[in-house]
């Protein structure tokens, strides 16, 4: 039985663009060479790492793997040395895709370099690769160790994307704008793959400013995506900035993801535009849950609705599913669908515990009204820290702060962040005169990345544990 593309416009290219990344553009005919290309270069090669810069170059790196049925890793361009090292012994690239004016750390040395931009323009189309098959590979942070590599089959990406078209309808007229990492699923499966699922036009800012934003709203883009810190921004800016203002009055939808949007940055959007932002839940691991539907009532607050295919359930502490809808008994999101990845990468004891049955465990407490609709409310362990959309392990900052010289003892806790969501807070035990705070931030950013650096680091004589020398985290506040 043939298999239907992951990507119908590459294979019928409509005359229009595909990709623009500020002003290098490619339409869909140019994306299909492209891509075709380089998928024809790439057979044979186990897993690519693609150098993931906000650039064409990732796009048609990423859609150039897929079309060649070899599973991606993309890699955060900023990342250290420390994670950059855990990656490629984890995940073991044959080659790395680049821009050929990308300068590549030293920690890709030993891997092979395929420019992206080199190579014949034109290539024979590949067979489509079965659904199961993993297409990436994306790391995210747990409450222990280093990241781990969430393997997702295309069957996901398809399933979750095409939910996403009933939820938003979402159409090949849309142009999506954003200003997202192109390394984690929001940025890249939401805001790169979607619209070329569509056949619609991806308009990526680079980096996200609101008047980036404007002069993309006012010149056609119809969609924007972003996390609860960019709305926040808006959010300040849009009382004085008549041009912001009138742009988001006019985007078909305004979607938010990846963390809480607080209800305040919502109110401040809709009192200065009558527009209000929709909200989607979703996870690496199983891509988009819910959303809020684009026709459906928008509840400020809530993450809405299950998508299209997707189960959900609240279970109690003993596992039990929670049967009453009353918008007030708290639960563990648990999820089943189409959407869900396959496995972590060299993880089979990790896979294993994140599911209970065929559920998987999100770790997110919530309660659900008697619409359907779900609110989160927190998360049931205290050492993920969300921070500007990004998951970020506590444990990971600790063992990162342990290695400076200056440091005998550290915690790491998250802070109620205005701006960020939470900000992440270093508590530091000195090894002997205390470090310099921003020397401390630079190294977390050198070994692990700069998202992952403490804003705040507090010294302490000791640690707070109980008898049993338990670090008691919850007592830990400024
Ligand atoms: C600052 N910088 C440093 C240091 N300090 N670099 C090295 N060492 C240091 N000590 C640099 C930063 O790299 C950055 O560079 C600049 O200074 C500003 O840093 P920062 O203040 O951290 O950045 P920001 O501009 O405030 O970032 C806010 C942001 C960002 C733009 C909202 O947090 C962001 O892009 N978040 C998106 C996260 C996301 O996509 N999450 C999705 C995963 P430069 O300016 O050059 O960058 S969740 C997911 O995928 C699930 C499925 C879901 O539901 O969506
Ligand atoms: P990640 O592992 O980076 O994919 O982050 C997934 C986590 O982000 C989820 O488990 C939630 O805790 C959080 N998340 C994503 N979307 C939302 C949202 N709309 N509201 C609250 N939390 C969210």
């Amino acid at each position: 039985m043939s298999v239907p593309p992951l990507f119908p416009s590459l294979s019928a290219p409509p005359a229009k663009t595909a990709v623009r990344f500020g002003e290098r553009t490619l339409t869909y005919d140019q994306l299909a060479g492209a891509a075709g290309a380089l998928a024809g270069r790439l057979t044979g090669v186990g897993r690519v790492a693609v150098w993931a810069t906000p650039s064409l170059e990732t796009a048609v790196a990423v859609v150039g793997a897929l079309l060649a049925g070899v599973p991606a890793v993309p890699i955060n361009p900023k990342i250290g040395e420390r994670e950059l090292a855990h990656i490629v012994s984890d995940s073991e690239p044959g080659l790395v895709l680049a821009a050929g004016d990308d300068e590549l750390p030293q920690g890709l040395a030993d891997v092979p370099r395929m420019d992206v931009d080199d190579g014949p323009a034109t290539a024979d189309p590949l067979p489509e690769p079965d659904a199961e098959a993993p297409a990436l590979i994306v790391y995210t942070s747990g409450t222990t160790g280093a990241p781990k590599g969430v393997v997702l089959p295309r069957r996901a990406i398809a399933s979750t994307l095409d939910a996403l078209e009933d939820a938003w309808q979402w159409t090949s007229d849309d142009t999506v704008v954003h200003g997202l990492p192109l390394f984690h699923v929001h940025g890249l499966i939401l805001g790169v793959l979607g619209p070329l699922r569509r056949g619609g036009t991806v308009w990526h800012l680079g980096k996200f400013s609101t008047g980036a934003l404007t002069a993309a709203l006012s010149d056609g883009a119809t969609m924007m995506f972003g996390v609860p810190t960019m709305y926040h921004r808006i959010a300040d800016e849009v009382d004085s900035d008549a041009a912001l203002a009138e742009t988001l009055r006019g985007a078909r939808l305004l979607v938010s993801g990846s963390a809480a949007l607080p209800v305040h940055d919502q109110e401040r959007i809709h009192a200065a535009t009558g527009r209000r932002v929709v909200e989607r839940y979703g996870m690496s691991e199983t891509l988009m849950n819910t959303s809020v539907r684009a026709d459906g009532e928008r509840k400020p607050g809530t993450v809405g609705v299950p998508l299209r295919g997707v189960e959900l359930r609240l279970v109690d502490e003993s596992g039990t599913p929670i049967e009453t809808w009353d918008g007030e008994t708290v639960g563990e999101i648990e999820v089943r669908g189409p959407n869900l990845f396959t496995e972590y990468l060299n993880r089979p004891d990790a896979t294993a515990e994140a599911f209970h049955d065929s559920w998987f465990r999100t770790g997110d407490m919530a309660t659900r009204d008697g619409d359907g609709y779900v609110k989160i409310v927190g998360r049931k362990g205290t050492d993920i820290i969300k921070s500007g959309g990004y998951k970020i392990g506590a444990g990971e900052i600790e063992n990162a702060l342990i290695e400076h010289p200056g440091v005998a003892e550290a915690a790491v806790t998250g802070e109620p962040d205005d701006d960020l969501g939470e900000r992440i807070v270093a508590w530091v035990v000195p090894a002997g005169a205390a470090p310099d705070e921003a020397e401390l931030a630079d190294h977390v950013a050198r070994l692990l990345t700069p998202h992952k650096r403490p804003r705040v680091v507090r010294f302490l004589d000791r640690l707070p544990r109980n008898d049993m020398g338990k670090l008691m985290k919850r007592s830990l506040h400024g």
